[in-house]
């Protein structure tokens, strides 16, 4: 990733391939000029309009090239913070790609690299790390719920959270320095519970907030629930029936599945993957005895089991389930008269009889996950649940040096040192490294 921005930079910002519009975009110094090389239109380009032409030049052919619209905006008032010039194309993949390349002929232009038009919105300070961030979110939410939570992070939840917490640091930090400034002279220090208050309320919401990254991760990788059982249970069946397809294979031979089979479903809002894995059994097959590993592994991974019985089979769950919620659920209710004791719902694949029943637990189940966050933010990325573990840590060694009543310099370090934790989730202080992690895992044009 370059660390100068003063160069201009291009790419198509439509995702690959072909469709009804592409859009490339120039951002730069020199994005005016260069489009006014291949764009002629009855009306001159002007900020913030959007003016229709045509795309003429030799380099791109002979005659007219394509209908265009392009899309004027003046930096510093753009989303780059720069000149930014956006084409609307035909969506072809021969047209996008001649554009592109005549465009970087151009001099003093070059392609722009992953997620460098985001980068170059942070640098330029109209929008913060974490806006940055959920830019790459919003992009790739899967439900209504992922697309929610980046939502709720592009509008800044997260950086007004950050905010507030940084004001209360600050305020404590200028109470202790205005301490040292007067430190010759005669004054009453500060009492200890004025600092300890604040710490000890930012200390729990960090803790709150920490909470909330379980949910956060299933909504990044969805609600994983396998159906898991005895051979011959119904286990493909019901999979079938709650995915909606033939996905899996269902025979009479107990042992049918061997390897796990994934679909995601869709229930209220978030992403649950339904995973169909092999019958649990003692067997001495080899290929049905990796079947029965991966069972276990999915039970070991998962947020949420399906542990399906039926009256034709017997179920030796050699496993231990306190951790793991789990439904119990009876199949093949059409084969006998009442469901045994002690199971959650029972159902037959072959009627469809409790099926809505077991969707509706489902979706209880799912809603019972949803946490409402810490002033609207749900942490879900690794980075940020790390800086908000540091930043505990040092909120923690801040309220120690207070509470042994450490000298007034030694407090407000350890205050700056927590700011400075806290920096990294806007970009405030964040690492080059890391910030070159961050925009490289966006998409080119982004
Ligand atoms: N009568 C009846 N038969 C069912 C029902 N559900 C499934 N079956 C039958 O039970 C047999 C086994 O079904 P599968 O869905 O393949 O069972 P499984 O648990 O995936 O089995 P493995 O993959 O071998 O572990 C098939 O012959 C199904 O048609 C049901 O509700 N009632
Ligand atoms: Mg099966």
């Amino acid at each position: 990733m370059p660390s100068f921005v003063d160069d201009t930079i291009v790419a198509i910002s439509t995702p690959p391939g072909i469709g009804g519009l592409a859009v490339v975009r120039i951002s730069g110094p020199l994005a005016l000029e260069t489009i006014n090389q291949y764009f002629s239109s009855t009306q001159k380009l002007k900020p913030r309009y959007a003016t229709f032409g045509k795309l003429k030049h030799p380099a791109l052919s002979e005659g007219e090239f394509d209908d265009c619209v392009v899309t004027y905006f003046k930096g510093p008032h753009s989303v780059t913070g720069e000149d930014l010039v956006e084409i609307s194309i035909h969506g072809g993949a021969y047209l996008q790609q001649k554009l592109l390349e005549v465009l970087l002929r151009a001099p003093g232009v070059r392609a722009a690299s992953a997620g460098e038009f985001t980068l170059r919105s942070f640098l330029s300070g109209r929008i913060d790390l974490s806006r940055a961030e959920a830019v790459a979110d919003l992009i790739h939410a899967k439900d209504a719920a992922a697309h929610k939570n980046a939502r709720n992070q592009l509008l800044g939840n997260l950086k007004n959270l950050v905010g507030s917490i940084s004001e209360k640091l600050i305020h404590s930090l200028t109470v202790i320095e205005a301490e040292l400034d007067f430190s010759d002279q005669e004054i009453d220090f500060t009492p200890s519970s004025a600092l300890l208050g604040p710490l000890f309320e930012i200390r729990e919401t960090t803790s709150a907030l920490l909470e909330t990254y379980f949910y956060g991760r299933r909504l990044e990788e969805g609600i994983r629930v396998p159906l898991v059982g005895a051979p011959n249970s119904g286990k493909s069946s019901l999979f079938n029936l709650l995915v909606g397809e033939e996905r899996a294979i269902v025979t009479s031979h107990a042992g049918t599945t061997r390897d796990t089979i994934e679909k995601t479903i869709v229930v209220a809002g978030h992403s649950v993957i339904l995973v169909d894995t092999a019958g649990l059994r003692e067997t001495e097959n080899e290929a049905e005895l990796s079947g029965v590993d991966r069972s276990l592994d999915e039970i070991e991974s998962a947020d949420l089991v399906l542990l399906v019985h039926a009256p034709d089979t017997e179920t030796n769950l050699d496993h231990d389930l306190t951790t793991t919620p789990y439904i119990s659920v009876f199949n093949k209710l059409d084969l006998v008269s009442r469901a045994p004791d002690g199971m959650d719902i029972s159902l037959s694949c072959t009627t469809g009889e409790g099926l809505d029943l077991l969707r509706s637990t489902l979706y209880e189940q799912v809603i019972n996950m949803v946490n409402k966050g810490v002033g609207g933010v749900v942490l879900n990325s690794e980075r940020h649940r790390d800086v908000f573990i540091r930043f505990k840590g040092q909120v923690s060694a801040c309220i120690d040096s207070v509470q042994s009543e450490y000298g007034p310099e030694y407090i407000a370090s350890d205050l700056r040192a927590a700011l400075d934790i806290l920096g990294e989730i806007t970009g405030k202080t964040t690492p080059d490294d890391i910030l070159n992690q961050i925009f490289s895992g966006f998409c080119v044009g982004k």
